[in-house]
C-alpha cells in the first residue's frame, strides 16, 4: 500500500500504521472475529465519502449534494439483498452493538422481557449480559448449552420460551461452534408470538456463501457485523422482512443514530460484491475444513474442545485440560506472534478476565492461503509453546517458525 503523503505529513501515526502493518504480516490472527480485507475494500474506506453528511436514506436525506451517496447506499443495499436472500436492509449500523441495540429499540420497550444464549455459553454482551445496555435496559431471560455435549438443547429453549413467554428470542452467539436450527427457533417463537432475532455476527460469510443455514428467510430481523467471515470493513448492516422496514429504519436513524459513515458504506459494498463471487464460496468451504482440522488436531493432542468439533469457523478450547487458564495460554501465546482470545466455557467456575478457554477461529489465515496441513503445523506449535511457556529460548524459536509461515502466506 502507499502511504507516501501520510508518511510526510504526520511521522508519528505512519511510524505506527507501519508498526501495526508489519504486525500483521509477521504474525498470525487466530482472533475468531477477525479478517484481512482486500486491497479495494482499503481503497474504499480511503475515499472522499467520508467527508459527506447523509442523515436519513436514499432519495429521503436532510443534506443536500447527496445523490452519489444515494447511488452507494443503494448498490450495497441491493448486494445484501442478493446475499443472503433478504426484503429490507439497512446498511448504516457502525457496528455490532449498536445495531442490536437498533434491534431492541425497533422491536421493544424497556422492561420487556427477552431471551438469549448466556455470555459463558457462547453468547454475546450484547445479548442480555447484565454490564451492557441490552441487560440493563431489558429483562433477559437465558438459555444454555447442554451439559452433556456443547449442543444448544432445543427442548430446553422450548420449555423456557412456553414458561416465560418473552417478547423476542435472540439466536446468534460468538463463541459457539455449531450450527444453529433456525427453523426450530421460528416454530418456538411463533408458538408464543415472540419475534425472532439472529445475530449472525460471526457466521455472516459463510452463511452468505451457502456453507451454512440462513435465518433470513426465516427470521424477523437478522443482524451481523461486516468484519469478520464477511471479510468487510468494520460495521454493520440489519435485514428484516419488510413489514418490519420502516421501523427498523428508524430505530436505526433518528433512534439510535446520526449521519452514516459513507465512506464505510462504499468499502461494505465492495466487500459485498466480493462475497457474491465464486471464489467466496471456495474461501468459506476452506474457512470451515481448517476449523474442523484445528479442532482434530487439538482433540488429537489431549485437549478438550468444546462440543467435540465445529461445524463453523471457530472452536472453544478448554485450557484447564492441560492444567492452565484461557489467559495464561494467551500470554504464551502472543510471545510465538500467534493473537487468540481468552474465552469463557460452558458453566467456567473461573472469572470472565481469567477464564478457562481460548478462543480459536480459521477465518482471518484463511485469507492468507492457508490449508489444512498448515494447520496441524501450526497446532503443534501452539502445543509446544503451552508445554514450554516457561522457556523463552524454544517459545522464540517457534516464534520464527511463525514468522516464517506467515511471510509464506503474505496478506497484501
Ligand atoms: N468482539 C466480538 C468477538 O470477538 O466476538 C464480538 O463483538
Amino acid at each position: 500500500m502507499n502511504y507516501s503523503t501520510l508518511s510526510q505529513k504526520d511521522p508519528e501515526i505512519y511510524k505506527s500504521v507501519y508498526k501495526e502493518i508489519k504486525r500483521q504480516s509477521e504474525e498470525m490472527e487466530l482472533i475468531a472475529s477477525e479478517n484481512y480485507v482486500s486491497k479495494a475494500v482499503l481503497e474504499a474506506l480511503a475515499t472522499p465519502l467520508t467527508n459527506k453528511y447523509s442523515e436519513g436514506y436514499p432519495g429521503k436525506r436532510y443534506y443536500g449534494g447527496n445523490q452519489v451517496i444515494d447511488e452507494v447506499e443503494t448498490i450495497a443495499i441491493n448486494r445484501v439483498k442478493k446475499l443472503f436472500s433478504a426484503e429490507h436492509v439497512n446498511v448504516q449500523p457502525l457496528s455490532g452493538s449498536p445495531a442490536n441495540a437498533a434491534v431492541y429499540f425497533a422491536f421493544l420497550k424497556p422492561g420487556d422481557k427477552v431471551m438469549g444464549l448466556k455470555l459463558d455459553h457462547g453468547g454475546h454482551l450484547s445479548h442480555g449480559h447484565p454490564v451492557n445496555f441490552s441487560g440493563m435496559l431489558y429483562n433477559f431471560v437465558q438459555y444454555g448449552v447442554s451439559d452433556k455435549d456443547g449442543y444448544i438443547n432445543m427442548d430446553e429453549v422450548e420449555e423456557i420460551a412456553l414458561r416465560e413467554k418473552p417478547k423476542m428470542i435472540v439466536a446468534g452467539f460468538s463463541a459457539y461452534s455449531r450450527e444453529i436450527d433456525w427453523k426450530r427457533f421460528k416454530e418456538i417463537a411463533d408458538k408464543i408470538g415472540a419475534f425472532t432475532f439472529g445475530d449472525i455476527a460471526h457466521t455472516a460469510g459463510l452463511i452468505a456463501a451457502g456453507a451454512m443455514n440462513n435465518p433470513v428467510p426465516i427470521f424477523d430481523v437478522t443482524s451481523t457485523t461486516t468484519h469478520k467471515t464477511l471479510r468487510g470493513p468494520r460495521g454493520a448492516i440489519i435485514m428484516c422482512k419488510a413489514q418490519f422496514a420502516k421501523q427498523v429504519d428508524r430505530a436505526v436513524f433518528p433512534g439510535m443514530q446520526g449521519g452514516p459513515h459513507n465512506h464505510m458504506t462504499a468499502a461494505k459494498a465492495v466487500a459485498f460484491r466480493e462475497a457474491l463471487q465464486p471464489e467466496f464460496k471456495e474461501y468459506a468451504a476452506q474457512v470451515i475444513k481448517n476449523a474442523q482440522a484445528m479442532a482434530k488436531s487439538f482433540l488429537d493432542l489431549g485437549y478438550r474442545v468444546i462440543s467435540g468439533g465445529t461445524d463453523n469457523h471457530l472452536i472453544v478450547v478448554d485450557m484447564t485440560s492441560k492444567n492452565l487458564s484461557g489467559k495464561e495460554a494467551e500470554v504464551a501465546l502472543e510471545k510465538i506472534g500467534i493473537s487468540v482470545s481468552r474465552s469463557t466455557i460452558p458453566n467456567d467456575t473461573n472469572p470472565p478476565m481469567n477464564p478457562s478457554g481460548i478462543r480459536f477461529g480459521t477465518a482471518a489465515i484463511t485469507t492468507r492461503g492457508i490449508k489444512e496441513k498448515e494447520i496441524i503445523k501450526i497446532v503443534e506449535l501452539i502445543n509446544k509453546a503451552i508445554e514450554n511457556k516457561e522457556n523463552d529460548n524454544i517459545l522464540s524459536e517457534i516464534k520464527s517458525n511463525i514468522r516464517e509461515m506467515c511471510l509464506a502466506f503474505p496478506i497484501y
